[in-house]
């Protein structure tokens, strides 16, 4: 098995210099699809293959825990000059270390001109990045899982017919307790951002896209198939989801999966 501690320093290669090698280790209608998307904003530094695995009773195969313990997807493999081979879990840990060497186009400026280095001498812009880098697994996809969950109680495949009178009520409980207020809360949160997007930009984090709009894709695309929030509620919201939908390296992202894996593709959790 690779190494799985934190990962080490790679140099960026020179010209001329064999790239490295990144696996992604994909599960079908998984979060690992911003992954690729992120990998091809980065397939002039690196070379990439993307290995398939198809889910059994909704959960990953036995061998991604062969890749990772924790057998999650996304989750890449690097192959570093000497031999080694580190593995690397987690969307956002991913997400920065792709970025740190082979995207740094994809992450705002961090300090103010002459503020290098000073607390609170960050730009509006780096600090959003970083905020939605977190935000998106650590408490958007959080509610929106609970959500999930809670349908699936309602009315999924595994609650008896017979029974969803019953769950129903649960259902809607939890709802009016505590659900409806907290997915509000977020899709509001969400919609002010983008109004007030530094630059008058038409991304969360500024005028230009950014590795923490393609972190935020996977929550918000996956939300909009299931019609989780309201496009007339949130107008500016359903706008930005579905401009990073036509981002087109995200839907190059699309047909390079479809061509590799043979599934249709589709954008849930
Ligand atoms: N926070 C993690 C979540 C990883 C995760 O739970 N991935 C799901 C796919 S969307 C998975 O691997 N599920 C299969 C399983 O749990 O067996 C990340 O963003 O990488």
């Amino acid at each position: 098995m690779a190494e799985t501690t934190a990962p080490v320093e790679v140099a960026a290669p020179a010209a001329g210099v064999e790239k490295p090698k990144i696996i992604l280790h994909w599960l079908e209608t998984s979060r690992a699809q911003r992954i690729l998307w992120l990998l091809l904003e980065c397939k002039d530094k690196i070379d990439y293959d993307i290995e398939v695995y198809k889910r059994i009773n909704m959960l990953a195969p036995p061998s991604l825990k062969a890749v990772h313990p924790l057998a999650k997807s996304p989750t890449i493999t690097i192959d570093v000059p000497g031999g080694k081979r580190l593995a690397i879990a987690e969307s956002g840990t991913i997400t920065e270390y792709l970025v740190k060497y082979f995207a740094p186009h994809l992450e705002p400026k961090q300090y103010e001109e002459g503020k290098e280095g000073q607390l609170g001498g960050e730009t509006a812009e780096w600090l959003r990045y970083r905020f939605y880098m977190h935000y998106a697994e650590g408490s958007l996809m959080t509610i929106l899982i609970l959500a999930l969950v809670i349908e699936n109680i309602r009315s999924g495949p595994a609650t008896p017919v017979i029974a969803r009178p019953i769950t129903r009520i649960i259902a809607g409980k939890v709802y009016a307790m505590f659900l409806t207020k907290a997915l509000d809360d977020h899709f509001s949160y969400l919609e002010e951002q983008l109004k007030t997007s530094p630059g008058g930009g038409k991304y969360l984090t500024g005028v230009s896209l950014t590795a923490a709009d393609i972190m935020m894709s996977f929550p918000l695309i996956s939300a909009k198939a299931r019609n989780v929030f309201s496009s007339t509620k949130y107008p500016t919201l359903a706008a930005y989801t579905e401009r990073l939908e036509h981002e087109p390296v995200y839907l190059q992202s699309i047909s390079v999966i479809e061509e590799k894996s043979g599934y249709a593709f589709q954008a849930s959790m």
